[in-house]
């Protein structure tokens, strides 16, 4: 360590070790997510290069090493000298921070970029990083490597091997990048196939025409390796593959263009289901958590279509505005917007904070859509989307006096729960834990087998009820459900109150089996329509009982899934009994509070939404009315044991 701050030192200290100092700055986190961000700065690259014209092929390789490979068909990149600091441009773009000219908006009319990091975070972050260039018929190459200083015990980061040398001659053109994330950065280098691919396929939808090949080569069945996504209708294409599992009622409408510096695109089509899905981006990264290009987008459709109804008379000089959720019933919508300097905002940076944005939007929609709505040929369909939304407005009168009586009649019959709660002792709702138990039998052995100080047993009896394609009234009629939400204490839909929850995780306790699945489905998409935040701030969590019990002498192991068996059964040699779980109904009160309940031991796997689209479309497929897309999937993903398929959300692995 230098004693004194010198020039030099500093100019160090901005290169790429400082990457290395503090990964979260650069990348959000040394977890998953941060990992993940490597492979999208690469592609983001790729993306600029294709749209802007240049390339038409982009295509991301998970190698058997532990390496991702990204290649792009473009123009290769620079690699002439550098004026100033002598070295190539290959080699400036990979170890100066900020090089690459991403800010200085001549290079490129619209970029991507999760921060606009670039690519010398990557090369920072990576055990190595290699650069091919297929450029003016000549293939280029340079490595680098991040290695620790014999002496300093130091590392340097992404340091070159050598400088960027030409290998030989080529017809192609294009830039490969090869990079091997560094375990001595990240918790876990493992990249996730899932993830990976559904972002990839999210791009495809984002950027239309460019074709996008995704391989895992670290996947044994080769079939299964590939994927290849190219959407030529974008957006529209988007759409309609969201609107899989629903009854459209609308042709997707179209809106593109420029305004104010900002591209933007909006797509929607109506179904004739009540919920409302729009997801909207800012170059090319979801915004979960909206935005002021969301509020543009709402107040735009909401003016244009009430402007509309009083002008067709559906609406007469004193009657009130319909209100925006009217016109949004049964609406999807994709919103994507290309901004300059986003400003991206909120706990999870999920929200566009530019105020600019928002009266850009609205003027540029409202103009567009007030056209549409003028056109001729789409009078049949604003006279549908009018009367779809006076139909909502009747409802929601209706309900919300619905609600008013369901919300007295709550309080009258939250005594008679109190016999099926079993509650726990301690008031801190930060300990406390609801584990929600399919079936009676094994609601007795959890409650039998609890800690009752902090955990508080909610049996169902039988299946609730499914709440896709239900309006809040059927739902609340439902006894199972009216018990969990009275337990929970939050209230639900607009009444949904995250501090008021009662619970810190709220775990669901089903059976390995496809009725469990089913019972999960059923809470999970009932969490996700009236509680979202339940999920999304992380309460949620599945128990996970075991499967198997090997027992030797008086020794027993549990086993959670089949490789943990074969793994136990190899341990423990000759003359063990096998004993196979059917449901948690077969296990004792105590067996049950050691394998599952016990947070020293327990598997818990919390439930998170990776992807709203996805989870959204997986929601309507899954729990939906329509039969077909169902059967499809269940058919292309029919085996029951594998948790993915029948959760309607994403998950992560969770810990106890
Ligand atoms: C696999 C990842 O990174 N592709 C890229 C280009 C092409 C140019 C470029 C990239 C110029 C000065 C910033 C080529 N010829 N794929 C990629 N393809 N970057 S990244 O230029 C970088 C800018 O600094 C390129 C002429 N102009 C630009």
């Amino acid at each position: 360590m230098a004693q004194s701050y010198t020039a030099k030192d500093i100019t160090v200290l901005e290169g790429l070790d400082a990457v290395r100092m503090r990964p979260g700055m650069y990348i959000g986190s040394t977890g998953p997510r941060g990992l993940h961000h490597l492979v999208w700065e690469i592609v983001d690259n790729a993306i600029d290069e294709a749209a802007n014209g240049f390339a038409s092929e982009i295509s991301v390789t998970l190698k058997k090493d532990g390496s991702c490979e990204v290649t792009d068909n473009g123009r290769g990149l620079p690699v002439d000298i550098h004026p100033k600091l002598g070295v190539s441009a290959v080699e400036v773009i990979y170890t100066q921070l900020h090089a690459g000219g991403k800010f200085d908006d001549k290079n490129y009319a619209y970029s991507g970029g999760l921060h606009g990091v670039g690519a010398s975070v990557v090369n920072a972050l990576s055990e190595w990083c290699t650069v091919d260039v297929y450029r003016d018929y000549t293939h280029y190459f340079m490595r680098f490597e991040s290695v620790e200083d014999p002496k300093t015990h130091k590392i340097m980061s992404g340091h070159p091997v050598a400088p960027l040398e030409k290998v030989g001659n080529t017809r192609k053109r294009g830039t490969t990048i090869c990079f091997k994330p560094d375990d001595r950065v990240f918790e876990d280098t493992d990249f996730n196939s899932d993830t990976v691919r559904r972002r990839i396929k999210e791009l495809a939808y984002l950027n239309r025409g460019i074709r996008f090949v995704f391989t895992d080569e670290r996947i044994k069945d080769e079939t299964l390796r590939k994927s290849e996504f190219m959407y030529e209708g974008g957006l529209t294409d988007f759409v309609a593959y969201l609107n899989e599992g629903k009854t459209t009622i609308t042709e997707p409408m179209l809106f593109e263009g420029e305004s104010g510096g900002v591209r933007i695109r909006a797509c929607c089509q109506y179904t004739d289901s009540y919920t409302e899905s729009l997801f909207s981006f800012v170059n090319n990264i979801p915004t979960p958590e909206g935005g002021t290009h969301e509020t543009g987008f709402k107040a735009a459709v909401t003016k244009v279509f009430n402007d509309y109804a009083r002008k067709m008379g559906a609406l007469k000089e004193k009657d009130n505005n319909l209100s925006g959720e009217d016109f949004r019933e049964g609406m999807t919508a994709i919103l994507a917007v290309n901004v300059k300097n986003p400003q991206f905002e909120g706990q999870t940076k999920g929200r566009l904070g530019n105020t600019e944005v928002r009266p850009v939007v609205e003027g540029w929609l409202s103009e567009k859509l007030s056209l549409y709505l003028e056109d001729l040929k789409n009078q049949a369909t604003a006279k549908l989307i009018l009367e779809k939304a006076m139909k909502a407005a009747r409802v929601r009168e209706a309900a919300r006096k619905a609600r008013d009586v369901a919300r007295a009649k709550n309080e009258l019959e939250a005594a008679p729960l109190v016999g099926k709660l079993s509650a726990c002792t301690g008031r801190d709702a930060k300990l406390n834990e609801l584990f929600i138990v399919e079936g009676d039998s094994a609601g007795g052995s959890a409650k039998q087998g609890r800690d009752r100080r902090f955990q508080a047993i909610l049996p169902l009896r039988g299946k609730p009820l499914n709440s896709e394609k239900k309006r809040l009234e059927q739902v609340l009629a439902n006894e199972e459900i009216r018990s969990m939400i009275t337990a929970l204490g939050t209230g639900i839909g607009e009444d949904f109150d995250i501090n008021r929850l009662k619970y810190d995780k709220v775990i669901i306790l089903s059976d390995a089996d496809q009725d469990g699945a089913h019972i999960r489905a059923i809470l999970l998409t009932f969490f996700y329509r009236y509680m979202k935040p339940l999920i999304t701030e992380g309460h949620v969590y599945m128990g996970m009982p075991p499967l198997y019990k090997v027992q030797k002498g008086d020794k027993a192991t549990y086993c959670y899934d089949d490789k943990e068996l074969n793994e136990v059964m190899k341990s423990v040699g000759k003359g063990y009994t096998l004993q196979r779980y059917k449901g948690l109904g077969e296990m004792n009160p105590e067996q049950l509070w050691e394998t599952t309940m016990n947070p020293a031991g327990r598997k818990l796997t919390q439930v998170s939404i990776e992807d709203d689209a996805e989870a959204e479309r997986m929601v309507t497929v899954l729990m939906g009315d329509k039969v077909e897309p169902r059967k499809d999937y269940i058919f292309a993903y029919a085996d029951f044991n594998k948790k993915d398929d029948f959760v309607p959300v994403g998950e992560e692995g969770g810990r106890a």
